[in-house]
């Protein structure tokens, strides 16, 4: 195992990986911005070295300086996280070229997956299914049509350089393709400098269930099960959890199976996920594979008992991979969501200010993966993700009630967050009952963010002092609500207490 290990990270994701380390040994350093130097992961490291400025663009994202710390400080590896450089090629290429190891899959495999179409041709000679479609760039309108009427309406284009949704138009009649293949085009050079755009046929009302796949350098791959991630809004995942409601024991072996050929395909190694459309006849289809851990894999690790960002270590340090594929089988629920400095009741609007007071969940299976405390400044510099909350039950019902309560269990003061956007998740009907697909968020917001009536003068006095007796004790509360399984939720209360934080009461 190696000795020190840099982290090229932020937040959560950066203490993670720390304590990871710590489990298996390893020293660790942090970098960080100016913005960052009083944060936690800097706080929690073994040693830490200042990479510049609080943008990104000139901290996080400075591949020569973060190989240079590294140089400096005696590590012998760097783990990147998610974002920032963790799926760069040349970034990866550049670590192995300065004779450090890269804590992630090589970067010929990273590069083989950016590429959507250069994937997709991998995934077909691997005999993973994907969308009905072309896994070349389209050369004129004509062709468009030709590929269009043979797949049938509706299509999707995609910038083949693209990737979580950007460069794509869904294309309803023939009439419409010329001008939003164009439209594409020039989106894609635009955001990629490559106006590569490739059609499939569009997969309506989908799920979007990715497999987690595990390889280390002697040649075993294995599959880690599903997560379900359709809990979505404008492409940032809000909710996921594992297993999948539409996923059985046989339909998680195939999608595993076609999961591992594709990996294998691009020569992987290490952790990684295979994005896949699953369609209400239950047929799936392979849309891109993600060459880094992913904020959700705590539920992975939840349900498996795999702590995949060991695994990633120890894959990176040579080490084998015990397991067979028949010990990895899901065992009870575990849901995560993305707790975001975003107001849900105004557009997911980003909240910036100071974390005020913190008050953490606990209790039986609950995890708290978070890169904040009393104290942080919420800026406007980096991702809103403020932490993840994860539980784990037996079954699917008792997470969601498990999650419900450990969500009013939770108080952020300071900024706005999605919190009361998923205690009322928790308590809707269709999320309770798994009746979710990719579009059901943007159809439902409206529903889930709306606020409850401002009370009059006096009830709203009598709720400003309540709640300055309630901060004056030493332990805060907020929440007395009944389970949401009963007819008592908590709307009122909530509510209520987000009135009083709208008319500035507290
Ligand atoms: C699709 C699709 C429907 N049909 N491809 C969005 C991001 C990128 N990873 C691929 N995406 C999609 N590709 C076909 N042929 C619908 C989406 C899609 C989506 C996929 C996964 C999770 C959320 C999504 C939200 C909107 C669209």
């Amino acid at each position: 195992m190696f000795t020190k290990v840099l982290v090229a990270n932020r937040g959560e994701i950066a203490l993670r990986v720390i304590r990871a380390c710590r489990e298996l040994g390893v020293r660790t350093v942090a970098v960080y911005s100016d913005a960052d130097a009083r944060a936690p992961h800097v706080r929690e490291a073994d040693e830490a070295v200042l990479l510049g400025p609080a943008p990104s663009s000139e901290s996080y994202l400075k591949g020569d300086a973060i190989i240079a710390a590294a140089k400096a400080t005696g590590a012998e590896a760097i783990h990147p996280g998610y974002g920032f450089l963790s799926e760069r090629e040349w970034f990866a290429r550049a670590v192995r070229d300065a004779g450090l190891v890269w804590i992630g899959p090589p970067a010929e495999a990273i590069a083989a997956m950016g590429s959507k179409t250069a994937a997709r041709e991998l995934a077909i000679r691997a005999g993973t299914p994907v969308v009905p479609g072309t896994t070349t760039a389209l050369r004129s309108a004509e062709e468009a049509a030709e590929v269009a009427d043979r797949f049938g309406y509706p299509v999707l284009l995609k910038a083949a350089a693209g990737g979580g949704g950007k460069g794509m138009r869904v294309v309803h009649r023939r009439e419409e393709l010329a001008g939003a293949l164009a439209s594409a085009q020039r989106e894609a050079r635009n955001a990629f400098g490559d106006d590569a755009v490739y059609v499939e046929k569009f997969i309506v009302g989908p799920r979007h269930v990715e497999i987690q796949v595990l390889g280390d350098a002697y040649g075993t791959m294995l599959h880690l099960g599903e997560r379900e991630c359709s809990v979505q809004r404008r492409h940032q995942k809000m909710i996921e959890e594992a297993p999948s409601v539409a996923v059985s024991p046989e339909l998680r072996a195939r999608m595993g199976t076609a999961a591992v050929a594709a990996a294998k395909a691009a020569g992987y190694v290490n952790a990684g996920t295979c994005e896949f459309l699953l369609d209400a006849a239950g047929d799936f289809y392979f849309l891109e594979m993600n060459t880094r851990i992913q904020v959700e894999h705590p539920v992975t690790e939840l349900v498996t008992g795999v702590d995949l960002v060991q695994w990633q270590l120890r894959i990176a340090a040579g080490e084998r991979l015990p397991f067979t594929q028949a010990e990895l089988t899901p065992r009870g629920w575990a849901i995560e969501c993305r707790i975001t400095s975003e107001d849900p009741a105004n557009g997911f609007l980003p909240s910036t200010g100071r974390v005020q007071f913190l008050h953490v969940p606990s209790g039986p299976g609950v995890r708290w993966d978070g890169g904040i405390e009393a104290g942080s400044e919420i800026s406007l510099f980096y991702d809103p993700m403020l932490a993840k909350l994860i539980v784990w039950a037996a079954d699917r019902s008792q997470a969601i009630e498990r999650m419900h309560r450990a969500l009013l269990e939770l108080t952020i003061d300071g900024v706005d967050t999605s919190r009361d956007f998923h205690l009322r998740m928790m308590e809707n009907d269709d999320f309770r009952r798994g009746a979710i697909d990719i579009q059901w968020l943007e159809k439902h917001l409206a529903q889930l963010t709306s606020v409850a009536p401002p009370a009059d003068g006096v009830v709203r006095a009598a709720i400003a002092a309540a709640l300055l007796a309630e901060r004056e004790r030493a332990a805060p509360r907020r929440s007395t609500a009944a389970p949401v399984a009963g007819d008592a939720r908590s709307e009122t209360q909530s509510g209520w207490l987000r009135v009083a934080r709208l008319d500035g009461l507290r």
